[in-house]
């Protein structure tokens, strides 16, 4: 049996951080905050699928094409050594941010999706043949199952799958058996976007090892809301989304070990990716460029790079212990609704709770809560295979950020006790 790691324990005690949020100083960063929706406030419990912007980020973006605008890695001219400036500096930023011990680990990407694509790329597809296995969980986002689906198709690899139990967590006791010598690749969502589950990384990443499998960390739910050092975890690859932290959409990053990053083959081609180039061949460019084809997503990861600052200014351990009271304020909150039921109650627990109401179907429910301003997503949240286990073809779920309120989750409360008697399913 694989006892869980004293690292992993970590994420369920909050680090022990006691200070505060100041939630209203917070929300002031956030002008997307301060609207009306249908002459209601704003109570966005969406982060899960994307979180709102600080005006730092909107300030970068924005100073990026008013002064700035200019191509990278190309031209002497003023402006685009400021850029260039700018992007590379993104780069330190996310590097720290994620403790990598170099810049070279750092890949920008679109988000985890494409990170997750350029690894089986261009890392499945040169390592990977017949009768080799990628374990997986069932928890999976659609975004960490299908690219493997068609690994497995290009080159006869098998996918291997990790259980979930009925309370949220993966089943540990059958990593002894589904790991073997001929599993090259464990890839995992470190936080479950639909359970809420945080995963005992570092506990399965070293069970990985000793078989001689690389690990891959879906991050995208967890790097916005707790703090996540790719050298305490020893993870060789992970992948994170800029805008689920505040960064804008198409920013993100692929950080792997450097070994790892060298011994993988380009996923696109183009500019900026070469070193040099013949009519009928081409040798590569550095790690991370290498992987970063064509002209990139300039703007949006200077947002991102002002949005890790701005996490790191408010501090991720204080951050991860907002939501972790704010989520417990939640559950007992919609505990208290009999009617309600919450999928998903691992012991270490992050801020996504998906749940039913009997008699409301999870889409009528999600419209009527944004008739009151309550913005919630309903659906399978890209996890079909997860619903299939659960039994559900969809849930309504609330997913919180730093700037969410206790008297945000009354208003949800409310909404739903609204939306009971309005189907009159007291
Ligand atoms: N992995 C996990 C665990 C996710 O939650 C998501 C997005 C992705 C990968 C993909 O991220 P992307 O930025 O590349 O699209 N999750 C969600 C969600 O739960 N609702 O909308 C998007």
């Amino acid at each position: 049996m694989v006892a869980v790691e004293e690292r992993d324990m970590q994420a369920v005690g909050a680090w022990g951080h006691n200070a505060r949020l100041d939630v209203e100083r917070i929300r002031a960063d956030f002008p997307a905050l301060e609207q009306q929706v249908y002459g209601r406030p704003l109570v966005y419990l969406d982060n899960a699928a994307t979180a709102q912007k600080p005006r730092s980020v909107i300030e970068a973006v924005c100073g990026h094409y008013r002064r700035d605008a200019a191509n990278v890695h190309r031209a002497v001219h003023a402006l685009s050594s400021r850029a260039t400036l700018a992007y590379e500096e993104a780069r330190d930023r996310v590097c720290r941010f994620l403790n990598a011990p170099a810049r070279e680990t750092i890949v920008f990407t679109r988000g985890a999706t494409e990170g997750i694509n350029l690894v089986a790329y261009g890392w499945g597809r040169h390592h990977l043949r017949e009768g080799d296995e990628i374990l997986l969980t069932e928890m999976e986002h659609h975004s960490n199952l299908v690219p493997w689906q068609l690994l497995a198709q290009a080159t006869g690899a098998q996918l291997r799958f990790l259980r979930v139990r009925r309370d949220g967590t993966l089943n540990l006791d059958e990593l002894d058996t589904l790991l073997t010598e001929r599993t090259k690749l464990v890839a995992f969502t470190h936080v479950s976007n639909v359970l809420g589950t945080i995963n005992p990384a570092a506990t399965i990443i070293d069970a990985a090892h000793r078989v001689g499998a690389i690990t891959l960390l879906d991050a995208a739910q967890s790097v916005p809301h707790m703090p996540v050092d790719v050298q305490a975890l020893d993870v060789d690859l992970l992948v994170f989304s800029g805008h689920k932290l505040g960064g804008p959409t198409s920013s993100g990053a692929l950080y792997g070990k450097r070994e790892i990053l060298e011994s993988m083959e380009p996923f696109l081609a183009g500019g900026d990716m070469i070193s040099s180039v013949w009519l009928d061949h081409a040798a590569w460019n550095e790690v991370p460029w290498k992987f970063e084809a064509g002209t990139p997503a300039i703007a949006e990861q200077i947002g991102l790079g002002a949005a890790v600052e701005y996490l790191t200014s408010v501090g991720m351990e204080a951050i991860h212990a907002h939501e972790q009271r704010l989520t417990a304020y939640a559950l007992a909150q919609l505990q208290a609704i009999p009617a309600v039921e919450i999928y998903g109650e691992a012991p270490a627990r992050a801020g996504v709770i998906s749940f039913l109401v009997a008699g409301i179907h999870p889409h009528d429910l999600a419209q009527l809560l944004d008739q009151e301003g309550i913005a919630v997503r309903a659906g399978n949240h890209c996890a079909q295979p997860l619903h299939r286990v659960l039994d559900q073809v969809a849930t309504c779920r609330a997913s919180f950020y730093l700037y969410n309120t206790e008297a945000e989750v009354d208003a949800l409360v409310a909404g739903i006790r609204r939306a009971q008697r309005f189907f009159g399913v007291e």
